[in-house]
């Protein structure tokens, strides 16, 4: 029998990428992690602020949880590109690594989403569970036409190490394998960890996380490794709303991920 179709948009099609690469603006951060986050820049708390910020051309998807989607994106929906993030669990969880089904692919549909975005924490007790909720999540977004990116995050009792460069390149190769069109894998620690993280991970792009808020020149310096090392872009938070002048640091983004600067070209944008 001859496939016809398998039911997959390429990314490269979808709103979420632009001349093939993506800069999402993470913003769960108030699940995951508390207001603690929203300590060094009071007004990054206030969901508008960060809606605002993610009107700046660089960005090509804001990622949030059902609350703040419904509450809102219908004022945002012609400028902002909703990567509806389906899963997250707070930092108060104490159990082994899991992270809760907050929406349904489907009410994010309802509400606008553009693209769907689940955490799988492999090497949790709780891995098979969650892989099988992926799978739901991943033939439904199929359905409505959704691109799906996976926050791919070995952790638990199976994981010693979750930045060892082996581990992260497994994260990813197992994001393909799962059927994920994106995964967001945490930086590896070298180039050539880089570069055999977006091997293992195939047609499956990958995006960098941010991670926690580093100074201007440290956190464009890892952009452009992990860019030149064939990552397609980057999922950031903290180290954009982090900062008092957060459209600065997009633009110098832009301009790596987008324009292929300098790190020296992009510094010289997020001082004007
Ligand atoms: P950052 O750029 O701030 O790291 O955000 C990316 C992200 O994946 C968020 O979506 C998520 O809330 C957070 O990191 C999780 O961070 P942690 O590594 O502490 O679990």
């Amino acid at each position: 029998m001859v496939a016809t179709d398998t039911r997959m948009r390429p990314i490269d099609d979808t709103p979420l990428a632009r001349d093939g690469k993506l800069l999402v603006l993470a913003y769960d951060h108030g699940l995951e992690h508390g207001p603690v986050d929203f300590e060094a820049v009071p007004e990054s708390a206030d969901p508008e602020h960060v809606f605002d910020v993610a009107t700046h051309p660089a960005v090509t998807g804001l990622a949030v949880q059902k609350g703040i989607a419904e509450a809102y994106y219908p004022s945002y929906a012609d400028e902002v590109t909703l990567l509806a993030k389906l899963n997250g669990t707070s930092n108060l969880w104490m159990g082994e690594y899991d992270s809760a089904l907050n929406w349904s692919v489907d009410y994010a549909a309802e509400v606008g989403a553009d693209a769907v975005g689940f955490t799988l924490y492999s090497g949790s007790n709780h891995e098979v569970e969650m892989a099988e909720e992926f799978r739901a999540v991943h033939e439904r977004a199929r359905d409505h036409d959704l691109p799906v990116v996976m926050w791919s995050y070995p952790r638990g009792q199976g994981v010693k190490n979750d930045t060892k460069p082996g581990v992260i390149a497994y994260a990813a190769r197992q994001a393909l394998e799962l059927g994920a069109d994106v995964s967001k894998v945490k930086y590896p620690g070298s180039a050539a960890a880089m570069e055999r993280v977006t091997e293992m991970a195939g047609r499956t792009k990958v995006i960098m996380s941010g991670g926690s808020k580093r100074d201007d020149r440290a956190f464009l310096e890892r952009v452009r490794t992990a860019m030149d090392a064939g990552a397609a872009g980057l999922a950031v938070g903290r180290n954009v709303f982090q900062r008092d002048q957060p459209r600065r640091i997009l633009d110098a983004l832009e301009l790596l991920v987008f324009e292929d600067a300098t790190v020296d070209r992009a510094l010289d944008a997020a001082k004007r």
